[in-house]
């Protein structure tokens, strides 16, 4: 359903049915758990998807970066639009993507190399651009040394060797890597849509190898089940979500499932995410590591990089399935 008259500034947003059950059965894996490295193989196996606790991301650089991010979507709607087009990093609004998908959302896309962020986004913060680019750097290596030892407890628990198998391609300096943050404005005129809910950010999954979200404490994610249900995840501000992205799926030949996501909006509470996706160098060839093979196993997928991943991602629309067209037929 496409939203029409009520919320006319937001004609082609769409709607979906606002009932999901909460997602109760949740991994939540702590990094001080010696069983996390076959937890987490375990939950990305059945889900795609789990939270982290214990994760040693200070929660002062988690508080700084959300207020930083606050302060920006807060400007004035001019103020902001300086710092646009998102594509390839910047703020966007509403539009998601360059072909055609829309969402109720605003948020600023960033590149994840030491020059973070952007400089038209920082003249953006004329009283003090270096508050927000210490904001996000501190964050981003915080959540990088995090998505690192992520990878290295999957990659130890696939039996993967090396260990740094996965986790180089993050750590390497042309790793393609992107940061996001979002904030999904309170909808309060959503009432009138009885039973349904606004999009905020369509379904789709992540190319990436791996995706780490933090978002405050509002409601919105919801995950796709292997049976094709959706379920509400709980908020949960101090702890990290870890998405299995495509090109995670593909290098362990979909043993790993990457996680079909949306976010919609809320009727009382704006929700603010931001959310750090490691990709490897853009020559990368993504193929399924050999040390996980089977004897006579076949690859599912035919043989592609990343560069040419991403550039077909990036031509399709948010809910199209990316991986069918590298899939051996
Ligand atoms: C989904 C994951 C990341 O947010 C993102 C998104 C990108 C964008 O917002 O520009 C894409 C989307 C994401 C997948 C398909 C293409 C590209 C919008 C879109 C329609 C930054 C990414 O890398 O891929």
């Amino acid at each position: 359903m496409v939203v029409q008259s009520t919320l006319t500034h937001c004609s082609s947003i769409k709607t979906c049915n606002k009932h999901a059950t909460d997602f109760t059965s949740i991994p939540v894996i702590s990094l001080e758990d010696p069983e996390s490295k076959s937890l987490m193989v375990k939950a990305c196996e059945e889900y795609g998807f789990f939270k982290v606790v214990n994760h040693r991301v200070p929660m002062e650089f988690i508080t700084r970066l959300e207020s930083e991010a606050l302060g920006f979507f807060n400007l004035p709607q001019f103020e902001k639009d300086k710092a646009g087009p998102p594509d390839p990093f910047g703020y966007g609004s509403k539009r998601i993507g360059s072909n055609g998908d829309v969402g109720w959302i605003e948020y600023l896309l960033l590149n994840t190399n030491p020059q973070v962020p952007s400089l038209k986004t920082l003249t953006v913060f004329q009283e003090n651009p270096e508050f927000f680019r210490s904001a996000v750097n501190d964050y981003i290596q915080a959540v990088k040394t995090m998505a690192y030892e992520v990878l290295e407890l999957i990659a130890d628990g696939l039996k993967i060797e090396p260990r740094d198998a996965l986790s180089k391609l993050l750590r390497d300096e042309n790793s393609d890597s992107c940061f996001r943050l979002n904030h999904y404005p309170s909808c309060p005129e959503l009432e009138a849509l009885s039973g349904r809910n606004l999009v905020g950010f369509g379904e789709h999954t992540d190319p990436q190898i791996i995706s780490v979200l933090r978002s405050n404490n509002t409601s919105g994610l919801q995950i796709c089940l292997k049976d094709g249900t959706w379920v509400s995840v709980p908020p949960d501000e101090t702890s990290f979500f870890i998405n299995v992205g495509d090109a995670l799926q593909v290098m362990t030949n979909g043993r790993l499932r990457s996680v079909k996501h949306r976010v919609l909006a809320n009727t009382q509470n704006s929700r603010v995410s931001m959310i750090y996706f490691g990709g490897p160098p853009l020559s990368e060839k993504i193929v399924p590591l050999t040390s996980l093979m089977g004897r006579q196993e076949e690859s599912l997928y035919k043989e592609f990089t990343w560069s040419e991943y991403k550039t077909s991602a990036y031509k399709s629309r948010l809910g199209d399935y990316r991986l069918g067209l590298f899939e051996k037929t």
